[in-house]
């Protein structure tokens, strides 16, 4: 065994365990869920700080209420949610969107019953790509977010789009 000693320069960094007022982004690059994708428009394309990269669910028909979950991998204080839907010439598949947090994964695929909705889009939305922001008042100390299409439609309405997701914590 050996001894280092370090510099007295040096010393612990103390992180109080209240949130400060300061604010980041906590969902890129972290692992997700999804239902089936179609094509290439995988679910990881939803946090990938790009919004020319899109998740794209299938069109098969087996998954009328598509969902997607994203793990922060810790519990964060969210405070708010932004999501870029893909609208492109479809604007009524921008529709029955549900934004929820979750401290557990689901026991089951889209069982939320856990979860606070923080945010919905009932849709159509207009011709736009354009960001929508739901703050989360007071913050939640969530470990999952999920966005989930919550009604059944027929084909292609059913279709979920999501360009980019974006969750800011307190921290
Ligand atoms: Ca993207």
């Amino acid at each position: 065994m050996s001894k280092v000693l370090l510099p007295t320069s040096q010393g612990a960094i103390y992180r109080p365990p209240t949130p400060t007022n300061a604010s980041r982004e906590v969902a890129r690059g972290r692992p997700v869920t999804a239902s089936p994708n179609w094509a290439d428009h995988v679910k990881e394309n939803a946090v990938d700080g790009r919004n020319d990269t899109k998740y794209h669910s299938d069109t098969t028909g087996a998954n009328p209420k598509p969902w997607l979950l994203v793990n922060l991998v810790g519990s964060m204080w969210v405070k708010k949610i932004r999501v870029l839907p893909y609208v492109g010439g479809k604007p009524y598949r921008v529709t029955d969107y549900q934004f929820l947090l979750g401290n557990d994964e689901p026991p089951t695929a889209m069982n939320f019953s856990q979860y606070d909705l923080v945010g919905a889009i009932d849709g159509p939305v207009p011709r736009v790509e354009k960001w929508h922001e739901f703050d989360v008042s007071p913050p939640r100390c969530s470990r999952y977010v999920a966005v989930y299409k919550h009604i059944a439609r027929p084909f292609d309405t059913y279709v979920m789009e999501v360009a980019e997701l974006e969750v800011i914590d307190l921290y």
